[in-house]
């Protein structure tokens, strides 16, 4: 994680960067400079210097966007333009973004707050921005057409209005959104409650993402932006694993995880070792009576879920979407199951025409983890990852849960994986194993699949041979 430093430093470079846009150096400079990021790194969270004070949250592989107060008001500065996005280590996207980074800097005010949004516009089409679930004069909702005039490029439009109502939000064009949220145009919003809220709790930790999705072919940098179901890449603040940066809390802490869903798909989100109750939504808090607990919950379009739990297990836990095509990568996702078919004769022939060709499938996909398939230029293995164990096998939407007792309070490193104490991990049994007692008759007692004058039938099923470990 960088230092507030290395944030700081960083700002030089944009001020470069902006005044060679087509934006007018006269106009810009009289609005808050807009600061930039060029790291996909989780930034420690921007504890505020002026105005009320709140406990920050810490955006997932993102950052914080400063402001400026002018006679009272909070000024920020998003710039919408085209961004380089590292996804993973070894594959950038180009995308749409706020600021150098999509999603764009999560932008943090206090119930009661003035709030002035500065958005120039660097993208080569028109674009605005909807403040999704805020409560706000209809004219400052965003809507292109509907609630103003599209931003052109290389304008500049103001947003003003007060943060009415605290909670959990997000921003996103209302313009060609089609092409602009596949392309990576969006960014969080989080109101601080102004004082004590009987039903919005103080958090240790308070991590914020968004779920986007993205169609680059292997090899390629650029979404298909016309794709409606079928993406490869399935991401938290456009980054995938293992690319995602862990949850590293203290054991014990209280921990809020905001989490809103813009793809075009739903997402259960689910957590190992621990359950969690949904505290809130981006309709509000949830009364506590109407809170259960859980260990999934599911994010639909559009929807954003407030997730918070005691962290009181010590451990490394994994954190993801319970699809499993949403924690791969790309390549994976149209091919035939070969389990249990023998190619090797075929895998022959194809050798003598294609040397490279690798007979893979018949065992399951393990084996994609393993070997050392080439792969493009600029793509992901599509099940990866390296534990202290082995091959994780992930890919997308999938992190770990660190709970360490030694963890500092705000300290958010990684510090290595789970020591665990000795005789408490799963291993290899050794002695005899007994056969397993098969069924001799279908169906239970009370409602018998059997009828009279037939016949018993012993139904066996078999497993395919080979690795089973998993
Ligand atoms: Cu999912």
């Amino acid at each position: 994680m960088n230092s507030r430093r290395n944030f700081l430093s960083g700002l030089g470079a944009i001020t470069a960067a902006a005044s060679a846009a087509s934006v007018s150096k006269v106009a810009m400079a009289a609005l808050p400079e807009p600061a930039t990021q060029t790291s996909p790194d989780t930034m420690a969270p921007l504890a505020p210097n002026t105005g009320r004070p709140y406990n920050p949250v810490v955006t997932l592989n993102g950052w914080t966007l400063p402001w400026r107060m002018n006679n009272g008001v909070k000024e920020f500065h998003l710039v919408a333009e085209p961004v380089v996005r590292e996804m993973a280590p070894g594959m950038k996207a180009h995308l749409w973004g706020y600021n150098g980074q999509s999603p764009g800097p999560t932008i943090e005010v206090v119930e009661g707050d003035r709030v002035r949004i500065f958005v120039t516009n660097k993208l080569p089409e028109h674009t605005s921005v909807h403040w999704h679930g805020q409560r706000l004069p209809s004219g400052m909702d965003g809507v292109s057409g509907l609630t103003q005039k599209s931003i052109q490029p290389g304008k500049t439009f103001m947003y003003e209005f007060v943060a009415r109502r605290p909670g959990t939000f997000m921003y996103h064009p209302h313009a060609d959104e089609m092409t602009q949220m596949a392309m990576g145009m969006m960014g969080f919003w989080v109101t601080h409650p102004k004082a004590k809220h009987p039903q919005i709790a103080e958090v240790d930790r308070d991590f914020v993402f968004l779920l986007n999705a993205y169609d680059i072919d292997p090899g390629a940098f650029t979404p298909k932006t016309s794709t409606m179901l079928n993406f490869n890449l399935w991401s938290w603040n456009s980054r995938v694993f293992p690319g995602i940066d862990p949850f590293v809390v203290r054991k014990n802490d209280k921990v809020r995880i905001r989490i809103g869903n813009l793809t075009m798909t739903n997402h259960p989100i689910h957590i190992h070792g621990h359950e969690f109750q949904v505290t809130g939504t981006d309709g509000g808090p949830v009364p506590h009576s109407a809170r259960w607990p859980e260990v999934t919950t599911d994010i639909a379009v559009g929807q954003m879920r407030q997730i918070e739990f005691l962290a009181d297990e010590e451990g490394d836990w994994a954190f993801h979407c319970h699809k499993s095509h949403h924690t791969m990568n790309a390549m994976g996702h149209d091919t035939p199951n070969l389990i249990g078919v023998d190619h090797t004769g075929v895998a022959k022939k194809i050798t003598s025409l294609i040397p490279e060709y690798m007979a893979m499938g018949e065992r399951g996909m393990a084996d994609m983890g393993e070997m050392e398939m080439p792969l493009p230029d600029n793509t992901l293995p599509m099940m990866t990852g390296e534990g202290p164990f082995g091959g994780v096998e992930m890919g997308g939407m999938f992190s770990v849960l660190k709970v360490r007792k030694d963890q500092k309070p705000g300290d958010y490193k990684d510090h290595g994986w789970y020591k665990h104490p000795p005789g408490t991990v799963a291993q290899e049994w050794t002695g005899n194993v007994a056969e397993p007692a098969r069924a001799k008759t279908v169906g239970g007692k009370s409602m018998p699949l059997k009828q009279k004058n037939q016949q018993e039938v012993e139904v066996q099923v078999r497993k395919p041979v080979g690795k089973m470990e998993h």
